[in-house]
């Protein structure tokens, strides 16, 4: 027994750009009166580019100051600095164990998902060297709700043309184990403190197909019990 897909969330999972995300946002936050630190950016985990500056501005106390336009100007100046920032990312920022785990999908015939929100998730692939490693990337640009709400990995489900129950989805961020269990996925969670995770690893170098494998058949075996 082995599920039909593993779909993996990007930032923190298959490479870690959360900290270029953060000197971005620091940037423009400063330019209006808003310090950020390494604690908040933890905060904008797996949340959207709109959806990060609206905490921005909430925690700076700034809520309703800017208007749609203005805030579209934050967002178009944070998105410019983080791209100039992609250009140091090179498949050497691939996290540990990644490089290894896709191929051995592959070589189990397991569809590879991307259920990420990042605008930029096809440049950011292209820079890591994994543009070809992915059968199907969920496009962020499509979506009308955000982490938790399961759309983006039921749009990547849908894509690789499996059912939501018959895979495992891999997360750092607590939004997306909601969003994964919210679709009836098996949850795997990367990193300290994410609730609802089938499985919890402190980080990738640890999640190997045997493991996932492992993870499938002891939560069938479980489900079939409770039948
Ligand atoms: P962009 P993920 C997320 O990536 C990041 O974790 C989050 O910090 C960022 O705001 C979001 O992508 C949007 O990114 O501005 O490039 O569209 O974790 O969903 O892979
Ligand atoms: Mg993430």
């Amino acid at each position: 027994m082995q599920p039909d897909a593993v779909i993996f969330d990007l930032d923190g999972v298959i490479t870690d750009t959360a900290h270029l995300h953060f000197v971005a946002w620091r940037q423009v936050a400063a330019d209006i009166g808003i310090n950020i630190d390494e604690t908040f950016n933890q905060q904008l985990k797996g949340i959207s580019r709109m959806g990060s500056l609206e905490r921005i501005l909430t925690f700076g106390g700034k809520d309703g100051q800017f208007s749609a336009a203005e805030k579209a100007a934050l967002a178009a100046r944070k998105n410019a600095c983080y791209v100039d920032s992609l250009h140091s990312l090179t498949p050497q920022a691939v996290l540990p164990g990644i490089a290894e785990l896709l191929p051995a999908l592959r070589e189990a015939s397991i569809g590879i998902g991307l259920a990420s929100v990042s605008l930029n998730a096809p440049a950011i692939l292209r820079a890591l060297g994994l543009a070809d490693a992915f059968d199907f990337c969920a496009d962020a640009a499509r979506l009308t709700r955000s982490k938790p709400d399961p759309e983006i990995f039921l749009a990547a489900c849908a894509g690789l043309g499996v059912r939501p129950e018959r895979c495992i989805g891999v997360e750092d961020a607590q939004a997306g184990i909601d969003a994964i269990n919210a679709c009836g996925m098996i949850a795997v969670g990367i990193g300290a403190s994410l609730n609802g995770a089938q499985l919890r690893l402190d980080d990738t170098a640890q999640l190997t197909w045997p493991r996932l494998h492992a993870l499938w058949n002891q939560q069938r075996r479980a489900t079939a019990r409770c039948q």
